[in-house]
C-alpha cells in the first residue's frame, strides 16, 4: 500500500515538472532564426522599430558597427542595427524606440528572470510593456552607450501572453553642435530562467487522489 502511495505521488511530480518554460521569441538583435548572427545589411527579423523622431516608417537592419561603437567581436551572437542599414547615417536627434515582442503564454511568470546587456547610440532606457524599468543608461549622453555594456535583469512586470519589450533610445545633439547624427542598438540576452505553467494529467491525479485514499485508510488502521 506504501509503495502505491509513493508511485501516485511520483507520478504527479513528474507531470507538474516536466521541462520546458523555453521562451522562444527571445532573440538578440541581428540574429536569424536559429539565433545565428546575421551578415552586415539584411532585414533584422525580430526587433521592429516603432516610433521615430523624424515620424518616418523604417525597417530595422543589421549594420557594420560606426568606427566610435564597440566592435563585433569574433564569434559574437548579438549584432548592431538601425534604422537605416548604414551606421554613418545622419539620423534626427530624439526617441528611436526598437521594440521586441515576447510571447509567455504558458510560462510561470513569477518564474520568469531575463539578464542581458546592451549597447546603444545614445544612451536609452527599457521599458516593459509600456512601463519603465530601471534600466536606462541615458545619464550619461557620451560615449559611454554604445562603448560599454549596460546590464539588465528583468524579473517583474511580466503579463500573460504577449508582451512589449522596449528600447528608447534617446539620440543626442552630434558631438560638434549638429543635429541629425548616427544612432543605432545593440542587445544581448545572456540568461533567461523560466517554468511551464504545470499542468497535470488527469491519469496522474488519479494516481495522486488513490494515493491519499490509501495513505487515509492507512493512518485509520
Ligand atoms: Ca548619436
Amino acid at each position: 500500500m506504501k509503495r502505491i502511495f509513493t508511485a501516485g505521488l511520483l507520478a504527479t511530480v513528474a507531470s507538474t515538472v516536466f521541462a520546458g518554460g523555453v521562451i522562444d521569441q527571445l532573440y538578440n538583435t541581428g540574429v536569424d532564426n536559429n539565433k545565428e548572427l546575421l551578415d552586415d545589411g539584411k532585414t533584422e527579423p525580430h526587433w521592429t522599430l516603432v516610433s521615430a523622431p523624424d515620424n518616418n516608417t523604417y525597417t530595422l537592419q543589421t549594420i557594420a558597427p560606426h568606427s566610435a561603437w564597440a566592435p563585433e567581436e569574433t564569434g559574437a551572437v548579438s549584432g548592431w542595427i538601425n534604422p537605416t542599414g548604414y551606421a554613418y547615417s545622419s539620423l534626427d536627434t530624439g526617441k528611436w524606440t526598437y521594440e521586441l515582442k515576447i510571447n509567455l503564454t504558458g510560462i510561470q511568470l513569477d518564474t520568469v528572470k531575463i539578464a542581458g546587456k546592451w549597447l546603444s547610440d545614445n544612451g536609452a532606457k527599457i521599458l516593459l510593456n509600456g512601463n519603465e524599468t530601471v534600466f536606462s543608461n541615458q545619464s550619461s549622453q557620451t560615449s559611454a552607450p554604445f562603448t560599454q555594456w549596460t546590464e539588465f535583469i528583468l524579473k517583474t512586470g511580466f503579463v500573460a501572453g504577449v508582451n512589449s519589450l522596449r528600447f528608447e533610445v534617446a539620440n543626442g545633439a552630434g558631438w560638434y553642435g549638429g543635429g541629425a547624427n548616427p544612432t543605432g542598438l545593440r542587445v544581448q540576452f545572456d540568461s533567461v530562467n523560466s517554468a511551464s505553467v504545470p499542468v497535470p494529467e488527469p491519469f496522474t491525479i488519479g494516481l495522486a487522489i488513490a494515493g491519499v485514499a490509501l495513505a487515509a485508510r492507512k493512518r485509520r488502521k
